[in-house]
């Protein structure tokens, strides 16, 4: 352009350029500048940017300035590029340097011995022998396979920082361990840690379908292009892996639970084949979900009845092709007799026979089969919520070795809120894993803010009473407590296409929380929240404070603006989307909201206690006795088990009604507030990343007035009751909310 300016002159060039000035000056008065650059959200919590205090990194260069990888697995060559691309990134490109001429310095001459040394003792001479003579023998061994030791130790050339594992998957995880450190700032000065995961299996579990529709997924396509499949890899899939690996994921189900059979077709298990091998170096095993009438729908058989011996050998053929394509395939899971499902009920069969036919065709290669106790059905004829526990309690036992009960955190489905299941602590004999919902279905989808550490936390330190105080959720899924040879926890995953992975970038954080405590869920989730702001959006304590609360105060804010006080299942029809309270003309009546919030002219709640459904006595005591009576249920549950008077008063002294609508304004305002709260960051946080929950919360808090307003209105048609005073009255009509309809809203079933 300065060049034309000058060989044109100053009139010629307004007349030529006039219209593209005028263009670009008022484009630019009436909207943002675009933003060239900046954080997109590709590269998650595993960012690397440079620290940008020198004198913290050059503490960081004196001890970890130089390191060496030792192993010739493939694993081992992926902590290698890890750690080549990370330390330099965050120390700075002289350390790359160094560290090049020390691995040519490094042949033979052991004054060139680096500072940090990663490796298996029998993978690394310098390993086995700082191990023996550092008496951590016994240590590193109690560590087992996926465990690590991080030590500084005082060796013949000097201090030295080691990452020692049994494996090397071992070592993977201890080399994302001490990289975390650095990334959050944290000192590593004089390091003694000791690690091992808390459950066996860590697994992520995709609802995503052949043609890329992810059934509640708000992030885009699915990840996985299966027409690509196998010959084209995305980078991202290696990125999905790092990224797991780095927080202890190790295993993806990669397939929808309502599954179509194609995916055990040789053609596809060729797709799943290719994708096993790019995450296997990674510690990370594939899985899939199952149809149970494949035998039929594939194999041309009569009948998919498991006790059936033309349908045992059917998946005993299965199991043995798909072992030969992928040797370590991790197993099945297994929606069955459920929402349409097909499953061994169709034939007479108990879930258990179900369950058993397949981990026998698996246990020859140690493969699992994960059986989902998400079931429930019309025809029973009992209240939802007890359907699980009474179809799986009376089966404890019954199931084979190697096959786990994955049960949903609540009783109901994924709610904001919602008691722990009861089948947790109700059998003693059968491996329980944790299901929770990553992805949120039912708390805003991809636009609000509702990090879910919190949620994870609350469920997991839930008392049992199984076997007397202190027989935690969590205790009951890492086998502890019942002694179970086998544990696991699965999130169904909220990633997909988007840039950004997860369509918000603080929803980036449910996944890496999901994470981290299935690795060690003793963490709390306030910890995990710091560490995933230091190593995503900035180390300024500032920004890490405002943010670490934000978060945490979210999902209660989401309660309260969609279902307070233990009211569930309020969302609208089928895709869930917005507030739909008033559905009454489902299929089923334990699909409309109706059901239960069981409002009437009396008042609200379902009464769940001895004198309704009696759910409470699947818990052990004392909670049976205590979720029986309202003044002794916690209020954040009181309408789960309780159908009280308008009138009822509550702790505050507040009627129950004045109590509901309150909780519902708070829930708006709080959004508010953090919505200012996050402006006030602005020009403290990468602009890309700003501008995105920028533009979520302005969607979040319109949302959230729209919950309480069509809520509040819905409910005071019953109620009959004014707002309370203070507040100011909902400004929309009912009937407005009501004819709001949304067919493409996105992740349908
Ligand atoms: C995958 C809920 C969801 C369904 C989901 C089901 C399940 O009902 O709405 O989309 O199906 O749970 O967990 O199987």
């Amino acid at each position: 352009m300065n060049i034309r300016f000058r060989k044109l002159g100053a009139v010629a060039f307004l007349k030529r350029y006039s219209l593209i000035i005028a263009t670009v000056f008022f484009a630019s008065a009436s909207q943002a500048q675009p933003i060239l650059s900046g954080e997109d959200g590709y590269r998650l919590w595993l960012k690397y940017d440079l620290i940008s205090d020198a004198e913290l990194r050059s503490n960081y260069v004196k001890a970890i300035g130089s390191w060496r990888v030792d192993g010739n697995s493939i694993t081992s060559d992926r902590i290698r590029s890890e750690l080549d691309y990370a330390l330099p990134s965050l120390l700075g490109e002289k350390v790359r340097e160094q560290h090049l001429n020390n691995l040519t310095a490094n042949k033979g001459d052991s004054t060139h011995v680096p500072t940090l040394i990663i490796g298996t003792p029998s993978s690394s001479k310098t390993i086995a022998t700082a191990i023996r003579s550092a008496k951590l023998t016994r240590q590193l061994k109690a560590v087992g396979d996926e465990g690590y030791l991080i030590k500084t130790v005082q060796l013949k050339n000097g201090r030295q920082l080691l990452v020692a594992a049994n494996t090397d998957v071992g070592a993977l995880y201890g080399s994302f361990h001490l990289l975390r450190l650095v990334q959050t700032h944290s000192s590593i000065v004089d390091l003694d840690i000791q690690q091992q995961p808390a459950l066996d299996i860590r697994i992520l579990n995709h609802w995503d379908n052949p043609d890329r529709h992810v059934e509640r997924g708000y992030a885009g396509q699915s990840i996985w292009d299966w027409h690509k499949l196998p010959d084209y890899q995305y980078q991202r899939y290696y990125d999905y892996a790092r990224a797991n690996a780095s927080i202890g994921i190790n295993g993806t189900v990669l397939n929808n639970v309502n599954a179509n059979p194609i995916m055990l077709t040789p053609e596809y298990l060729a797709k799943v084949a290719s994708l096993a091998d790019i995450f296997r170096p990674y510690g990370i095993k594939v899985y899939l979900s199952i149809k149970f009438s494949s035998p039929q729908l594939l194999g041309g058989l009569e009948t998919s009845d498991p006790l059936n011996k033309n349908v045992q050998k059917w998946w005993d053929e299965k199991v043995k092709e798909i072992y030969t394509t992928i040797p370590d395939f991790g197993g099945f899971l297994v929606k069955a007799n459920s929402e349409g499902q097909p499953g061994p009920g169709d034939f007479g069969r108990t879930h258990a026979e179900g369950a058993n036919m397949l981990a026998d065709a698996l246990a020859p290669y140690k493969g699992v089969v994960m059986w989902r106790a998400f079931v429930y059905a019309n025809e029973k004829n009992e209240e939802r919520s007890k359907q699980a526990y009474s179809e799986f309690k009376p089966l404890d036992g019954k199931f084979r070795d190697n096959v786990l009960v994955q049960v949903k955190n609540g009783p109901i489905d994924f709610q904001p809120r919602e008691p722990f299941s009861p089948l947790f602590g109700a059998t003693p004999k059968t491996p329980l894993m944790m299901e929770f919902q990553i992805t949120q279905e039912y708390l805003g989808f991809s636009t609000h803010l509702a990090y879910l550490g919190p949620l994870y936390e609350e469920v997991l330190r839930s008392d049992t009473y199984a076997k007397g105080e202190g027989s935690s959720v969590a205790k009951v899924i890492d086998g502890s407590l019942f002694n179970n040879s086998i544990s696991g926890m699965a999130g169904v995953a909220n990633i997909g296409s988007d840039r950004n992975w997860t369509g918000h970038i603080i929803l980036q954080a449910n996944w890496y929380v999901f994470g981290r405590l299935s690795w060690d869920h003793s963490l709390s989730s306030q910890h995990i929240a710091e560490e995933w702001v230091r190593m995503t959006l900035s180390t300024d304590s500032l920004v890490v404070e405002k943010v670490t609360a934000m978060m945490m105060a979210s999902r209660e804010q989401v309660v309260n603006y969609m279902t307070p006080l233990g009211l569930h299942h309020l969302m609208d029809t089928g895709h869930h989307y917005g507030p739909g309270p008033w559905v009454d003309n489902l299929g089923r009546a334990d699909w409309t909201p109706v059901y239960y919030h069981r409002a009437d002219a009396n008042g609200i709640g379902f009464d769940r206690s001895p004198t309704g459904v009696d759910a409470v006595s699947q818990y052990h005591a004392p909670l049976k006795e205590r979720f029986s009576k309202p003044e002794t249920t916690p209020e954040n549950l009181l309408l789960w088990f309780h159908h009280l008077a308008w009138d009822y008063t509550m702790q505050s002294g507040h009627s129950l009604w004045d109590e509901l609508v309150r909780h519902y304004y708070k829930g708006a305002e709080d959004v508010a507030a953090m919505q200012e709260q996050w402006l006030n960051l602005e020009g403290k946080i990468d602009p890309l990343q700003f501008n995105q929950v920028k533009m979520a919360l302005e969607i979040q808090v319109k949302e959230a007035n729209w919950w309480r307003d069509a809520s509040v209105l819905y409910f005071q048609t019953f109620s009959k009751r004014p707002i309370p005073t203070g507040l100011t009255p909902p400004s929309g009509t009912l009937d407005e909310f009501k004819t709001r309809k949304f067919p493409y809203a996105p992740g349908s079933g």
